[in-house]
């Protein structure tokens, strides 16, 4: 019962709650006390060995960082010190006045997103952090936080994204944090109440993050204007952002031609943003259109211009690069290792090619690479979670679906039983995107879109029957959100006759959802925390709940029932162990587990098998139900 949400459970609603809850309620929590530390941890690799990986465990490398001291690290000061000293105002001055390319380094976020299913854990992230903050002193930020990563760490990593916060500052205090702001749907698929949006924003912004790159998923600046707000009141850096969708060298596409683009950068700059973003979620900017584009900006907004794209097509490098010609301020890009592909172009071939330029970067290529080295040991331990793509694709330009969509659609038409009809799906997916009429499409309107896309395949609907065959048809969610303006108002409109169709007898809205959305009562919120969960009830918990309640309470449960494994190596807890092999576990500063698998013994007659564990020396026997 403890999954459907203990907020809504009955006696709580009806006020029927106090401290002793808990005790009266243990069903819903589940915490079987008994079950010590060591068995917790035995019994989570014993699982994943005989249910996941059945033993294969692959060889991996064990990942070298460079060993820096943090007195080393601590006399650095960086652009988080501009902004700590100066303020924003100053920052973005400051911005103006260099002539090297700045950098954004999008490793920890965008690039481990895109090509690994957002899986990256904590641990691997602080390894090379001492590194990160000494070699890429010279960067303007880090994107380390936000987009999908927020709800993947509670979700499948069992971790909270405020530790990886607070410790990734401790060990690079000199470099600014940035983070992917979804607007109005903040770290989330849905739009969110105002309250929601700003409280979020202002835990991030306490909890050390300095620059906000805020977009709306249709380019509907009133989407973005809560968040905007926000952080402008908390003194961090606002990243307004464009989200490029079409072409625009391609004079028959009118819609989203250079006006548009130039006519939303104003507006952004006019509402304050220190900086504009340029967001090409799906690497659709072609070299000379970022040329174009970045001319443009630069001849008629005051504030900085910062470009994101991803490497789909593989001509990343070239558009960063031909900005840079044009002028752009900063650009994304990913270390080497973890560039390319649905990511971020490649970093370390960028700082390479601009040296001895008028706008060589700084950086030391040599260094950098050594933290490129890392993660290309790191990455092969996420293998399972990366999709099958192996080379650039410029179909992209036709299709324009977003880097993490597109290498994430292999698996999730699979999981419809649909694995034979990727081709369809994707030309499914630009009809779709003709049908409501061009639309930007990123998270969440993108998922909008491809779940459609899926959908009109799986039954058999065409933009020419649609009309017909679908008046008796319940759409995907997401779609009808969509129509519903729950995810705000296109460019151009909805097209009226899909609108009635996929909404049948609902009202669309018009106005910002926030505004009609119910305020979040965050008290109450902390008060079921507390005696619900017996939790503390701070406020990163609170609006962890309100944006997140029924992940947040599986994260609850299951690290009260199984501990954290948040020290463990990720390739142990990915794939546990071989028979014979050896690993240091630590459980918490200071404590270490040495655990060596002896033995996996057969099946039995209920099921279990037997795995025979050496712990610190000793013998310890656990019993797994092997599921197969
Ligand atoms: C996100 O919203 O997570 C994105 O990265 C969109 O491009
Ligand atoms: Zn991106």
């Amino acid at each position: 019962g403890f999954l459907l949400n203990v907020l809504n459970h009955p006696d709580f609603i009806a006020g029927r709650c106090d401290t002793g809850f808990i005790a009266a309620n243990p069903e819903l929590l589940d915490i079987s006390t008994k079950v010590d530390r060591e068995l917790k941890v035995l019994s989570y690799i014993g699982n994943i060995v005989v249910n996941e990986t059945h033993g294969n465990k692959p060889e991996f490398n064990v990942p070298v960082f460079p060993k820096i001291k943090m007195t080393q690290i601590n006399q650095l000061s960086g652009t988080k010190q501009l902004l700590d000293k100066h303020g924003p105002e100053f920052v973005k001055n400051w911005i103006l006045d260099q002539k090297k390319l700045l950098v954004t380094d999008t490793t920890m976020r965008d690039a481990q997103q895109s090509l690994m299913a957002t899986r990256v854990r904590t641990v691997d992230m602080t390894k090379i952090a001492p590194a990160v903050a000494l070699y890429e002193k010279d960067a303007f930020s880090l994107e380390m936080w936000g987009g999908a990563t927020f709800d993947t760490a509670y979700r499948f990593l069992k971790e909270s994204p405020w530790k990886r916060l607070d410790e990734l500052r401790e060990k690079i205090p000199n470099i600014l944090f940035q983070m992917l702001i979804r607007g109005a749907n903040a770290v989330g698929y849905k739009n969110y109440p105002d309250n929601v949006i700003r409280e979020f924003v202002k835990q991030a912004a306490k909890g050390g993050i300095d620059v906000f790159r805020i977009f709306d998923s249709l380019n509907w600046i009133p989407g973005m204007e809560i968040a905007l707000d926000e952080v402008l009141n908390q003194g961090k850096i606002a990243e307004a952002t464009l989200c490029y969708t079409g072409d625009i060298m391609d004079a028959s596409r009118d819609k989203y031609n250079l006006q548009y683009y130039v006519r939303m950068a104003k507006e952004l700059e006019k509402r304050g943003t220190h900086i504009i973003g340029i967001k090409d979620m799906s690497g659709l900017l072609k070299p000379e259109a970022a040329y174009k584009l970045v001319r443009a900006l630069k001849e008629e907004v005051g504030v900085p211009v910062h470009l994101h794209t991803h490497d789909t097509s593989g001509n990343g490098v070239a558009t960063c690069l031909r900005a840079a010609d044009a002028g752009v301020d900063i650009i994304d890009a990913a270390v080497n290792s973890m560039s390319g592909l649905t990511s971020q172009p490649a970093l370390n071939s960028i700082v390479a090619a601009l040296e001895f330029s008028d706008r060589e970067t700084g950086i030391d290529a040599d260094r950098l690479q050594e933290i490129s080295d890392y993660w290309q040991d790191v990455r092969p331990v996420y293998q399972p979670f990366e999709s099958d793509l192996k080379t650039a694709s410029a179909e992209i330009y036709k299709y324009e679906i977003p880097g993490g969509q597109y290498s994430n659609l292999q698996s999730q038409v699979e999981s419809f039983g649909l694995g034979h009809k990727l081709r369809e799906v994707k030309e499914m997916y630009k009809r779709v995107n003709d049908m409501l009429g061009d639309i930007v499409k990123v998270t969440p309107s993108s998922k909008a879109v491809g779940d459609m896309a899926i959908f009109m395949v799986q039954n058999d609907l065409t933009p020419e029957n649609i009309m017909e065959k679908g008046k008796s048809i319940d759409f995907p969610d997401s779609i009808v959100a969509f129509f519903e303006g729950m995810m705000g108002q296109p460019e151009g409109g909805f097209p009226k006759d899909l609108q009635k169709l996929v909404l049948k007898d609902k009202e669309p809205i018009t106005r910002r959802p926030g505004e009609l959305l119910e305020p979040e009562d965050f008290e109450y919120i902390r008060t079921g925390l507390q005696n619900y969960f017996g939790l503390e009830g701070t406020d990163r918990e609170v609006i962890s709940y309100a944006m997140y309640p029924k992940v947040y309470e599986e994260y609850q449960k299951s690290i009260k029932k199984d501990g954290h494994f948040t020290l463990m190596g990720s390739d142990v807890f990915f794939h546990g162990l071989r028979e014979g092999e050896t690993c240091e576990v630590k459980l918490d500063e200071g404590k270490e587990l040495v655990i060596r698998l002896t033995e996996v013994r057969d099946v039995d007659k209920e099921g279990f098998r037997d795995l025979d564990f050496e712990v610190n020396g000793n013998r310890r026997v656990v019993r797994i139900k092997d599921n197969q």
